[in-house]
């Protein structure tokens, strides 16, 4: 730290990513959930061959066949859900809805499971019992009270199975609307957007077998140590056999430095680690479009170089010429952008870009790796674009050993965007409703997330039903957020746990609480399994071994069938037959998508199956099957911060997942027991005339500094922590970073907010700051 000052709960942290910090952290965890015995019986159950998928992230598991992997925040989302803290109805009965908004985010989800299903009384302001089947007629009221079905929102988080997601579209789009806003609006829509027009398939093309014979890895724009936990092991292995790890990133993140595997005893007893990224740029913020393009300069150049002097050259025109096309403009735009914009936008020198393009030209083999540093920028189909640029002048696609790696987020939003959440179907999934069910789907286009929220906000849209999540929080601008969501009609969540969007009211509130990944799911015909699909495109089942936490919860796919049949009277959907034996659901979802052919039989077989991503066999799903090379126009990642004095970003601490918040603890950057901070680096606190520790102001400069309400868009009185963070970028933690990222800054391609760049000025704050809790 280059301030020595000391400030309450703002430290360093020298220990590597894993060790004995990682054990200590979830001894930690499972203790504050008061229920050891339940939780530990269900740790040992998770991603075994007969266990259940771990809630945690998407990344794959060895076959699902390894002895238990240990894994530091796979174990905290685990625990969380399977606490013995409950909230029930006598809590409800005396804490007003209005009183609970006073909880801290942390506080609210601290309380434990819902029990009960509860409607909100707008007389005592309070949450009361109701019983099931009257929850789902109120549903259905005010669902078709509705003149128009597309006046309706229906939500869905990355958590809820294959089953759950694709009953919850089959009844929506029986009902009359394609309205999905989805998590991964928020995520990697960029990429869902942005890959198909290059490689024709709107997922990652390797396996994880591919990191075996990989001869270069990049890791760019995400935090495997604490947000894929799983996949410190195989960046260790990859590591061990000696094959260059880049990191592009402008925090230098522990967990992309060094690791110490808890399984290794040798490496826990003697202290040891294993250093991860072998090159580490931190890059400035946005500035991922210039180093790409960089990159490919550099490649361009040295390719024609080493032709005219005889040698074979640094590009695949074999693979271009048979598979591609669009090169030549690529070249042109790549020619006409310069070195001193390439520099001053990335904060890199051109010695390191050219660094860094020496490694990936010198590697047979490459897998680029890339997370929410590249999909949350006004431009990031385009970030998304150029890496598949890159990965193809090197023929890196579709072949052992390399290829394209988006890091996905909840551990099933993959498989959700599979089986039919979104808002724009094509032909195939209309067709194959069809088939499967014998009504004509809608085929406009429906909302996605930042759309809806206008439509609420706009007063067009009057009841929003949320499979999981919390939508209000998880958004940009929770305050015009918040407004918008006080004029619905109706707001129904289906949810494990009490967070802020459920004390958004409207005009009535229901709270369905559901089983979770962990519990004992009995139907008609007994314990039932559902299937996720990972981020290497792996489906599995996960079968949940726990009691349930409460005698009134309910499966997902059980819910939905039941407000299905509440809101559809003249149903063509056997939603009976289909909850009973979840066997048929995905018989359903193969006569849908042909994909899934033999699903059940596929699916128990350990470590299930591989969805055909036709990419990986150089057969381009594209309108005229070629890949293209699609070119971005300039290097401007976020152009409304042309001229900004600095770039905020907002990331995730090591003990929160998504707007859960475990603790207050970020071990790895060396924070304990809060998250009011904004790393600066040291330089540009020193050039705001601010010091380490100080209570400062971030207010947001450029078109968005103005909130909705008038007033200038800013928070107040966060701690200003000197940090190793790249010059021109400041970091803050999501959600509380939300307030500063106004509802219109989106990537108008996929609509994914610029969650990843915010132009912001520092000032010294007159607030004492906002309060702390744990
Ligand atoms: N434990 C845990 N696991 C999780 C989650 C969680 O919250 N907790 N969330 C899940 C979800 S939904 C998701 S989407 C994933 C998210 O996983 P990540 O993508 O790793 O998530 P972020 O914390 O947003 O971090 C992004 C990284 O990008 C870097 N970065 C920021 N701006 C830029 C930039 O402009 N350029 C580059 N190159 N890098 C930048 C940040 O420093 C940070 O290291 O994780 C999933 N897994
Ligand atoms: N500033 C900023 N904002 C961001 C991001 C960022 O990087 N920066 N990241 C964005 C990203 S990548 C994402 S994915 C979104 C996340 O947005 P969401 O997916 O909407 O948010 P979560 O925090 O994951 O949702 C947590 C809630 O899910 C419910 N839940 C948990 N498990 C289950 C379950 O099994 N079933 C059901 N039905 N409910 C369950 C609980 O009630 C819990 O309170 O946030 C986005 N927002
Ligand atoms: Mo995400």
């Amino acid at each position: 730290m280059a301030d020595e000052k000391k400030v309450p709960g703002v430290g360093t942290y020298d220990g590597p990513a894993g060790g004995w910090g990682a054990l200590r952290a979830v001894a930690e965890a499972l203790k504050g959930q008061l229920a050891v015995g339940r939780e530990t019986s269900a740790l040992r159950r998770v991603n075994q061959p007969t266990g259940f998928d771990c809630p945690g992230c998407a990344w794959p598991d060895p076959k699902h066949t390894s002895s238990f992997e240990f894994c530091e925040n796979g174990a905290k989302a685990v625990s969380w859900e399977a606490t013995a803290k409950r909230v029930k109805p006598e809590f409800f009965a005396t804490n007003t809805v209005s009183s609970l908004w006073n909880l801290t985010d942390y506080a609210l989800e601290s309380l434990g499971r819902i029990t009960h299903p509860m409607a909100y009384n707008a007389e005592s302001d309070t949450y009361v019992p109701i019983e099931w089947e009257d929850a789902a007629w109120r549903i259905a009221q005010a669902l078709n009270a509705l003149p128009d079905p597309n006046m309706a929102e229906f939500y869905t988080s990355g958590r809820a199975s294959n089953e759950a997601a694709f009953l919850y579209q089959i009844f929506v789009r029986e009902f009359g609307s394609n309205n999905f806003p989805d998590c991964s609006n928020m995520c990697h829509e960029a990429t869902s957007v942005g890959l198909p027009q290059s490689i024709g398939v709107g997922k990652g093309t390797v396996s994880l077998e591919d990191f075996d014979h990989c001869d270069a890895l990049f890791c760019i724009g995400h935090n495997p140590g604490t947000n894929h936990p799983r996949m410190l092991s195989t960046l260790r292995e990859v590591a061990k056999r000696g094959v260059p790890i880049v990191a592009i990133n402008p925090l230098p993140e522990r967990g992309l430095e060094r690791f110490t595997a808890p399984q290794d005893p040798l490496e826990m007893v003697a202290g040891l680690s294993t250093p991860l990224a072998s090159t580490f740029y931190q890059i400035k913020c946005g500035g991922d479009l210039g180093f790409l393009k960089g990159m490919m300069k550099w490649l361009f150049d040295e390719d024609a170089r080493d032709l005219e002097g005889g040698g074979t050259g640094l590009i695949d025109w074999e693979f271009i010429k048979e598979h591609t096309v669009g090169v030549d403009a690529l070249r042109a735009d790549i020619d006409s952008t310069r070195w001193e914009d390439i520099e001053a936008k990335s904060g890199l020198t051109r010695a390191q870009v050219e660094d860094v393009a020496r490694i990936y030209g010198q590697a047979k083999r490459v897998i680029v790796c890339y997370g929410m540093g590249i999909t949350q920028h006004a431009h990031g189909t385009e970030n998304v674009q150029q890496i598949a640029n890159l990965l193809m002048l090197r023929g890196n696609i579709g072949r052992e050993g390399a290829g394209i790696c988006p890091l996905r987020g909840h551990s099933n939003v993959q498989g959700n965007r599979t089986v039919g959440i979104t808002e724009k179907p094509d032909d195939a999934l209309v067709a194959g409703i069809e088939r499967a069910f014998g009504f004509k789907p809608p085929k406009h286009h429906g909302h996605d997330a930042v759309r809806a929220i206008q439509a609420i906000r706009d007063g067009h849209s009057k009841v929003l039903l949320c499979l999981g999540g919390n939508l209000a929080v998880a958004m940009p601008d929770p305050d015009a957020t918040f407004d918008a969501m006080r004029k619905l009609d109706m707001v129904v969540h289906i949810a494990t746990k009490l967070n802020r969007s459920h004390l958004i009211i409207g005009k009535e509130a229901i709270l369905l609480p559901c089983l979770g990944r962990t519990e004992q799911d009995m139907q008609g015909n007994g314990l039932q399994s559902i299937t996720v699909e990972d981020s290497m495109s792996m489906v599995h089942a996960s079968e949940g071994g726990l009691e349930p936490a409460s005698e009134q919860l309910r499966s997902e796919p059980w819910i939905v069938a039941q407000i299905a049949k509440a809101t559809l009277p003249n149903t063509r959907v056997d939603w009976d037959a289909l909850v009973g034996d979840y066997d048929r659901i995905r018989d359903k979802i193969e006569v849908v998508y042909p994909a899934f052919k033999d699903y059940n039989e596929r699916i128990r077989h350990p470590g299930g199956f591989r969805l055909y991503i036709a990419a990986c066999e150089r057969k381009w799903a594209t309108f005229d099957g070629k890949a293209h090379f699609l070119i971005a126009r300039s290097i401007e990642e976020d152009p409304q911060l042309l001229g900004a004095y600095l770039t905020l970003t907002t990331v995730r601490s090591h003990d929160q997942y998504n707007t859960t918040i475990y603790s207050l603890n970020d071990r790895y950057r060396g924070i304990t027991g809060r998250r009011d901070v904004i790393f600066i680096n040291p330089d540009d606190l020193k050039a705001s005339g601010l010091s380490h520790g100080e209570r400062i102001d971030v207010e947001v400069i450029g078109p968005d500094a103005v909130a909705h309400d008038g007033t200038p868009r800013a928070v107040r009185g966060f701690i200003a922590v000197s940090y190793p963070i790249a010059q021109g970028t400041v970091a803050m933690y999501y959600p509380e970073g939300n307030r500063l990222v106004g509802l219109e800054n989106f990537d108008q391609e996929s609509g994914t907010p610029s969650y990843k760049s915010v132009p912001v000025a520092l000032r010294a704050s007159n607030k004492t700051g906002v309060p702390l809790d744990v």
